[in-house]
């Protein structure tokens, strides 16, 4: 396909200023060097979006949020809303992450009503399915991606190429257990075909995985014909690593 693919860092609750600024500014030289292939970003604590902003201007580097509110301003203590996240000039935010599901007991319809946000504040959600181990085991992971999935497809008024969806596999996550790369590109293909069902710009779409993803198994992942890129968690957080990803995404 001809669609460039997207490397996505995603920081969880990792980092500081100066931990920040010495791996951007890392990353600004590597890729200063290297003429990426592919798209590159980054998603950050909320807190340093400012400083992201000001760190990636004029470079390669896109940035985006790890999470947004589903209401679009009141008294909502603690959240963070679409416009607030666009007016530091965000990208991307990641939205339903299983971490999120997980521990904050984000349903899909919660998921839904980010995206939706997301879209309408013209940035783009990274929208995050994955079935748990458990689930693997009695075989359900098609009807639970299926199900993650189906509930961002028909999103009022948007079309569905302006999101991305990233495959992770809960078991995967941060675990140093990887899927292979023939057990994600069946989930990929899976996902595809229900976006090939609702929109003919199912092609469009990029679906990245994640999940333990890192220097030693991207190229095998990637060169998957479904994979489109990476969402790396563990690996986003040392330049060389993470450059190296980069440079396998071709
Ligand atoms: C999955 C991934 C990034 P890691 O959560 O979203 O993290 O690469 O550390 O498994």
């Amino acid at each position: 396909t001809m669609k460039k693919k997207l490397i996505a860092g995603n920081w969880k609750m990792n980092g500081g200023l100066a931990a920040n600024e010495a791996l951007l500014r890392a990353l600004r030289e590597g890729l200063a060097q290297q003429a990426p292939a592919c798209d590159v970003a980054v998603a950050v604590p909320a807190p340093y979006l400012a400083q992201t902003q000001a760190l990636t201007a004029g470079t390669a580097i896109d940035f985006g949020a790890q999470d947004v509110s589903q209401h679009e301003a009141g008294a909502y203590t603690g959240e963070v809303s679409a416009g607030m996240l666009r007016d530091f000039g965000v990208r991307y935010v990641l939205v339903g992450h299983s971490e999120r599901r997980q521990y904050h007991g984000e349903t899909d319809a919660d998921v839904a009503a980010k995206a939706q946000r997301a879209l309408a504040a013209g940035i783009t959600p990274i929208v995050c399915v994955g079935e748990t181990l458990a689930q693997r085991e009695a075989g359900e992971t098609e009807a639970v991606v299926k199900r993650q999935l189906a509930a961002v497809i028909h999103l009022n008024g948007h079309c569905i190429s302006e999101i991305v969806v990233a495959y992770e596999p809960v078991w995967a996550i941060g675990t140093g257990r990887t899927a292979t790369p023939e057990q994600a590109q069946q989930v990929h293909a899976v996902l595809r075909g229900q976006l090939a069902a609702a929109s003919t710009q199912a092609d469009r779409i990029r679906l990245l995985y994640g999940g333990s993803m890192n220097a030693a198994n991207a190229a095998q992942l990637l060169s998957q014909p479904d994979i489109d890129g990476g969402l790396v968690g563990g690996a986003s957080l040392k330049a060389a690593d993470f450059l190296q990803i980069i440079a396998a995404a071709r």
